[in-house]
């Protein structure tokens, strides 16, 4: 037998070309790429479809720990198996290392979540909330040289954020190690002053999310973390970008030379403030950090997919469960915005929504979908080109796409452990119908091929 699995008749799309062309597949890695005639395995007839690479979802939240009697709706195998139907085959969640808490406790009980549960690969970027000198000196120099390269740390959140100097010693270590910073930039003592101020006027209702994080406190978290960076010498990730004038700082920064890689995620350009507004505490359902904003920011997020100002489209699927009591309408939450756990899922919908509301209506061409969808994660992350293209030699993740397939999005079509989708009612044309994960087709037309556990973990270079 030449090929495990033969791909037969599709059109092939990378960040750099399109054309038509089989895939032979051997050992569960590209092993030709051509007008294939050879015994296979398996063999998928592709005519009338696009492959893809899989898609790359850097950004996302699985079984993170939450707060008091929060609990996160996705575990490791949910989350994948929702990542998968969505046409990806690798996601990145974040392992939290809680306050007091050691990096390599944390590492270890994230692992032992995620092991034998996966539908697609796993990478864990770490989320940073407590750098001692301990956690600074050791633990997390030695988390890098393990392969855990890229970390968060956030500028708000009581029990996360990080303070300007632990920014600066946080980013030095980050500098010295190579290691990626990914960065939320929002200011916390702005957020806090508008919170105080919305409950001292009894204005506690699910738009008051978005109105006690207005557009200037992620744009000056922003310009801050960047002059954070600037001052120690680092490249910067900044993650979940709202709206254009932190586009423009980021426009900015860049002009003065630094290296800074920039995300958005789909609710900014699907949602706005309004949804936060709906009747019956319904609003609690887009309550996510930065909020989602108005047209003329949805527009600003369109352009900057479309000058190349973003590089990476992340969902920042961070689910929780609408109607229960460890979820959106927790006893607190469903009084007051502010206990509202900040979060939507999207995982799955992330993919089909930029290539329905891009690709489709003409707003980027295929090769940006690509770069964007799984390529540039890959780059940035270090995992090219291992992941992220089709090459012979990188590894058989593929995602088909039918371009025609018209299907209206609904909860009860999806595959996460949410109780909702935030884009109800959505009507999408292109999905992915088979998805191959190094090799082994893990869903087929539409259709579970796979039980959990076919999924590993990726060290990083
Ligand atoms: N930041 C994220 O990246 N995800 C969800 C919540 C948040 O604040
Ligand atoms: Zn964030
Ligand atoms: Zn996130």
């Amino acid at each position: 037998m030449t090929y495990d699995l033969l791909i037969k008749g599709g059109t092939i799309a990378t960040d750099q070309d399109i054309f038509d062309a089989d895939i032979g597949v051997r050992d569960g890695r590209i092993a030709a790429i051509g007008r294939l005639d050879a015994e296979a395995g398996d063999i998928i007839d592709a005519s009338g479809k696009y492959v893809l690479p899989g898609g790359i979802d850097s950004h996302v939240h699985i079984s993170q720990p939450s707060g008091e009697g929060i609990v996160m709706a996705d575990d490791f195998e949910s989350g994948t198996r929702s990542a998968l139907f969505g046409g990806n085959t690798t996601i990145m969640p974040f392992c939290l290392q809680q306050r007091g808490q050691s990096i390599r406790a944390a590492i270890e009980w994230y692992h032992g979540l995620a092991a034998g549960n996966c539908y697609t690969d796993v990478s864990f970027h770490l989320i940073i909330s407590d750098p001692t000198a301990q956690v600074l000196g050791q633990e997390l120099p030695a988390a890098v040289c393990d392969g855990y390269t890229s970390f968060k740390v956030f500028m708000t959140y009581d029990d996360l954020r990080l303070n300007d100097a632990e920014l600066l010693a946080t980013f030095d270590v980050a500098r010295e190690f190579g290691a990626t910073v990914m960065v939320h930039c929002e200011n916390e003592d702005a957020i806090k002053y508008l919170i105080a101020k919305h409950e001292a006027a009894g204005n506690v209702t699910p738009a008051a999310h978005a109105t006690t994080r207005p557009v200037a406190v992620e744009r000056e978290a922003t310009h801050r973390a960047m002059s954070l960076a600037e001052i120690t010498g680092i490249p910067i990730v900044i993650v979940h970008v709202s709206n254009g004038a932190t586009i423009e700082e980021i426009t900015r920064a860049r002009q003065r030379g630094l290296t800074v890689t920039a995300e958005t995620c789909p609710q900014y350009l699907m949602l706005t403030a309004a949804d936060l507004d709906a009747a019956n505490w319904e609003g609690a359902k887009y309550v996510c950090s930065p909020p989602p904003r108005d047209a003329a920011e949805q527009a600003a997020c369109w352009k900057g997919i479309q000058s190349g100002t973003f590089d990476l489209f992340s969902s920042d699927h961070c689910p929780f469960r609408y109607d229960s009591p460890d979820g959106k309408l927790n006893p607190k939450g469903a009084r007051n915005f502010r206990h509202i756990p900040n979060g939507i899922p999207g995982v799955e919908t992330r993919l089909p929504i930029l290539f329905s509301e891009g690709v489709g209506k003409n707003r980027i061409d295929l090769k940006r979908f690509v770069a964007l969808s799984a390529t540039n994660h890959a780059r940035t992350y270090g995992l090219y080109p291992q992941k992220g293209t089709i090459q012979v030699g990188s590894d058989a993740d593929l995602a088909i796409w039918d371009p025609d397939h018209t299907r209206t999005i609904h909860h009860r079509d999806l595959h996460d452990g949410s109780d909702y989708t935030p884009y109800e009612g959505l009507e999408i044309t292109g999905w992915p119908v088979s998805v191959i994960l190094r090799g082994k087709v893990m869903m087929r037309n539409g259709a579970l091929q796979t039980g959990k556990g076919e999924g590993r973990y990726l060290y990083r270079k």
